[in-house]
């Protein structure tokens, strides 16, 4: 309760800013997008990981108005770096879309708002959701149905890890995958056959749906060529790039690009 009340007051304070982790085109090496990722700099505490204040802001409903920052900040963000290198510089923004936020009757005319606003094409915003929040019922269902409807990009996040992987594809308008960092752990290691195959089966899921994969958590040179072979057109890890401060971020686009 005590964080609760905290992270209540994080959000007035803006003790709150988001660091932004690269996602790169495996096949060209260049910088495609960024995933927005929120960091709490706690003034006595310090640095409070999100594993640790996005479940306490989920229970308290806190994470509607916490999620709304990040998408607006996300947003002009990405807006901020078209204009000084290029749309064709960096093309998308994800945001991470908790449940709770999905199920708000006012969800898509913010989406809407947000990209009015700031000037972005829908197709910019890739919106990250699990397979646990899309199965909420109908009228999440229809909230995802009309952010597609808007343009706008939905990926599974985690993919892989959760229960009904394979009819979620059919019943929702999903247009990318993120294969979880779990199953890019195990891939070179030769011991884990399960894992290997997790991570191929789902390239070629992606191949065959007309999906974008994307893999995450890439920690090595021999990760990101075996993903490369399996069909990932797209990537993220700490061998290519951490979760950086927007300047970083733009410094690493400049010279990869
Ligand atoms: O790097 P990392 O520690 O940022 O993220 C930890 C977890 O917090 C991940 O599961 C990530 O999806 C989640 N997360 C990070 N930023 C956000 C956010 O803005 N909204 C939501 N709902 N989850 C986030
Ligand atoms: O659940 P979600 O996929 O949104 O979580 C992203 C989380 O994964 C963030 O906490 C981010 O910092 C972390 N992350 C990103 N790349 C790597 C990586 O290469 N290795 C590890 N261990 N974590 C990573
Ligand atoms: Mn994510
Ligand atoms: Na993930």
């Amino acid at each position: 309760a005590r964080l609760g009340s905290e992270l209540h007051n994080a959000i007035i304070r803006h003790e709150l800013y988001l660091a932004y982790q690269p996602v790169f085109d495996l096949v060209t090496g260049r910088m495609s997008g960024a995933e927005a990722l929120v960091r709490w700099r706690h003034p006595v505490r310090g640095a409070v990981p999100p594993a640790e204040f996005i479940p306490v802001a989920e229970r308290s409903g806190l994470i509607v108005p916490l999620g709304s920052w990040v998408l607006r900040e996300a947003c002009e963000q990405l807006a901020r770096w078209q204009a000084e290198h290029g749309a064709a510089a960096i093309r998308s923004i994800n945001v991470n879309v908790a449940a709770r936020q999905l199920r708000e009757a006012g969800f898509v005319d913010e989406v809407a708002a947000v990209l009015s606003d700031t000037g972005l094409i829908p197709a910019n915003l890739v919106l990250e959701v699990t397979e646990s929040s899309v199965l909420d019922g109908r009228q999440v269902r229809d909230t995802l149905q009309a952010l597609h409807e808007l343009g706008v990009r939905l990926a599974l996040d985690d993919f892989g890890t959760g229960q009904s992987s394979l009819s979620l594809l059919r019943a929702f308008p999903v247009d990318v995958l993120k294969l979880d960092k779990s199953f890019v752990d195990g891939i070179c290691d030769g011991e884990d056959r399960g894992r290997l195959a997790v991570a191929a089966a789902v390239a070629q899921l992606a191949e065959y749906l007309d999906l974008y994969a994307v893999a995450e958590g890439i920690e090595t040179a021999a990760q990101l060529e075996r993903l490369r072979e399996m069909g990932y057109r797209l990537g993220q890890g700490y061998f290519m790039a951490k979760p950086l401060a927007p300047a970083e971020l733009a410094e690493l686009m400049v010279r990869t690009g």
